[in-house]
């Protein structure tokens, strides 16, 4: 494989699709550079119904969008069935939170063989506004990972708490260090509210801090090149937690009154028109509600500010 591929990893079960499609999308649309990009996913029906793996026509369609644009890209996927079965399905503490258990799939890429050195792993509920190539030519030759900072997390966590939901990945290091591997059982030991990004943000030793600009979380600003639409928390009139992904167009619409991917919808509208059969038929992907996630935020962000003590 020649080295001027651009790697990328997304993570998730079929019904994270839509996202993979307009994220897709959006790269391809500044970006024609010839991309690798590695699926991760796992068939774990046998604990919900729900959790059926990203498959093969699946992500022929995604590799259709990208050879559009570039005809040597290409879209690997992955089966980490079996690897999650033996890494982290037994005494795992936070399997059953308000997330599913596919966010431990990039906690596991140091086990899938034939991966790059350098890989960008990207949330499924992000659009892009600019060049991957920004990014992914960033480098991080003395570091493990490179990571923004969580919006919130910076404030309610620690001011260098980063967010997982972008990250640049020096695989070497990462197995040199076995960083995945102290990630994986600190998620298997530790109860956390926010497992994943929080063993990332502890078991890595070296991290590059990226600018907010890869990782916007709240709003778009005129150098954003990655907007990840993550979960915010609505202080006024009342307290309450909202979540629009990027594929629950008129959410979007009408209450973010966002319209700057428009053009990226319309495409995106068109290809699950002709591709009916092959797309989920709910696009409920979250674990529990959100009211459970918020209980906790709640007692956490105000339990702080009533004992000032730490
Ligand atoms: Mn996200």
């Amino acid at each position: 494989m020649a080295n001027n591929y651009i790697n990328v990893m997304f993570c998730g079960n079929d019904k994270v699709i839509d996202g993979m499609i307009i994220a897709t999308l959006s790269i391809v649309k500044y970006c024609k550079k010839p991309l690798n990009i590695h699926i991760m996913t796992m068939d774990l029906s046998n604990i919900e119904k729900r959790f059926t793996p990203i498959n093969e026509k699946q992500c022929e369609l995604l590799e259709e969008i990208v050879k559009k644009e570039n005809k040597n890209s290409q879209v690997i996927l992955h089966d980490l069935t079996e690897i999650f079965n033996k890494e982290m399905a037994s005494n795992n503490l936070n399997i059953d939170t308000h997330y599913t258990p596919y966010i431990f799939l990039r906690l596991l890429s140091d086990k899938v063989e034939d991966m790059p050195n350098k890989i960008l792993y990207l949330d499924s509920d992000l659009v892009f506004y600019g060049d991957i190539s920004e990014i992914f030519d960033l480098d991080i030759k003395e570091y493990e990972i490179a990571m923004a900072k969580d919006f919130y997390g910076k404030v309610f966590i620690n001011p260098r708490y980063m967010n997982s939901g972008v990250v640049l990945m020096n695989m070497k290091n990462i197995k040199k260090k076995d960083s995945l591997k102290k990630a994986r059982e600190m998620c298997l030991t530790k109860k956390m509210l926010l497992p994943d990004q929080s063993a990332l943000n502890k078991c890595c030793e070296k991290k590059l801090l990226l600018p907010r600009k890869f990782n916007e979380q709240n709003k778009r600003h005129k150098d954003t090149i990655i907007r990840h639409y993550s979960m915010k928390i609505i202080f006024l009139p009342w307290p309450h937690l909202l979540n629009i992904k990027p594929w629950e167009i008129e959410r979007m619409h009408e209450i973010y009154k966002i319209h700057d991917y428009d053009d990226i919808i319309e495409e995106y509208l068109k290809i699950k028109e002709k591709n009916k059969s092959i797309m989920p038929k709910s696009q409920k992907y979250a674990g529990k509600q959100n009211t459970h996630m918020f209980r906790i935020l709640k007692e956490k962000i105000i339990g702080k500010k009533e004992n000032n003590t730490k």
